[in-house]
């Protein structure tokens, strides 16, 4: 299958961030990409392609212009205003505070449109991350006229976005803007299934009250781990939403065993739907050696996460979302797609 991939992703470098209390090297790093780049052309995946340009218009057609031009401008801000470094919030309204931002300083607009500090916004953030959403609808096009899978990668990931708001190293939403342009090109029900081992907040709350696109996700249980305030199991959609939105959490610990069963599940309830087309939010941070999660799978198990995959017989975009374990991230999204495209040899 071919893979979508853009240098554009280096612009957006933090050095550090803050975890547990404390400041650490950054987690999300342009290395990640790299290194999955690397393995997937040795494990001879397919072809590398560039993103298409496709502008504005399909970002805004998911996310807030007043968001979108504040993430173009923030970094800049930041700088006029005799700042070093990456552009980080640090407050943010409570609940008996207006909603509505009436502040024009930098710091209120940092807080009104992120919700953790962990989501730094460089010099290089935008062009990143509009790069990344490039490489997601490039994706989807090259599905949409035939082929029956093709791989994004993309970075900055974006399931943690929403619509007017950034946070766990998101700023976009790559996977549900591919879900929305998959939309409006005629596919009338899409399916994402999301495998990062955290919940994808932000791509559930993009589509909790719409019938057309059905949400999965089978991630670390919110009761004890990121992002904590969304994706528990009893939240499955409102409004004509209602039924739409599928939450599989898992304890802390999770390996094969549970996981694989979460996944015939997700499957299941997926091919129930009958969806047009599937977009897969690929995280690999279930791994076992993943620095900041919880999960235990093993480099084994991703092929026959692909191998599943493949079963469903569905048009199929991958994109990437988390994984932070950098020696074995390659290695890992390889074994995804070899599993997916080759499913009998695993
Ligand atoms: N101590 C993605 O995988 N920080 N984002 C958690 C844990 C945020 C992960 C801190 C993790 C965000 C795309
Ligand atoms: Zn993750």
């Amino acid at each position: 299958m071919k893979i979508v991939y853009s240098p554009r992703h280096r612009a957006h470098h933090a050095r550090q961030e803050i975890n547990r209390g404390e400041l650490v090297p950054a987690h999300e790093t342009p290395e990640r990409a790299e290194a999955i780049l690397s393995a997937l052309q040795s494990a001879g995946v397919g072809l590398v392609v560039p993103p298409e340009d496709f502008g504005l218009d399909p970002i805004l057609r998911v996310h807030d212009a007043g968001y979108v031009s504040f993430l173009q401008e923030a970094h800049v801000r930041w700088t006029a205003s005799g700042r070093s470094g990456a552009a980080i919030p640090m407050a943010w309204p409570a609940r008996d505070m207006p909603r509505v931002l009436r502040s024009t300083a930098l710091d209120a607009q940092l807080g009104h449109y992120s919700f953790d500090i962990g989501t730094p916004i460089t010099a290089g953030t935008w062009d990143a991350a509009l790069a990344s959403a490039h490489c997601a609808l490039t994706a989807a096009d090259i599905v949409r006229s035939g082929e029956p899978a093709a791989f994004a990668l993309c970075r900055p990931p974006g399931h943690h976005a929403g619509h007017d708001y950034s946070g766990g190293y998101c700023y976009l939403n790559n996977a549900a803007i591919a879900a929305q342009h998959l939309r409006e090109s005629g596919q009338e029900r899409v399916a994402i299934l999301d495998v990062d081992y955290h919940h994808g907040n932000g791509t559930q709350a993009l589509f909790y009250n719409r019938a057309d696109v059905f949400y999965a996700s089978i991630h670390g249980d919110p009761a004890s781990e990121y992002p904590y305030y969304l994706g528990h199991a009893d939240e499955t959609g409102r409004d004509a939403g209602a039924g739409h939105n599928l939450n599989l959490p898992l304890p802390v610990g999770s390996g094969w065993p549970e996981w694989s069963a979460a996944l015939d599940t997700a499957l299941d309830t997926i091919a129930a739907h009958a969806p047009q087309a599937l977009i897969v939010s690929l995280g690999v941070d279930t791994f076992a050696g993943d620095p900041i999660s919880k999960f235990r799978l093993e480099t084994a198990h991703f092929p026959q996460i692909g191998q599943h995959l493949a079963a469903l017989e569905l048009p199929t975009v991958f994109l990437m979302e988390g994984g932070y374990a950098v020696a074995a991230i390659g290695r890992n999204v390889a074994g995804v797609l070899g599993g997916f495209q080759q499913p009998d040899r695993q």
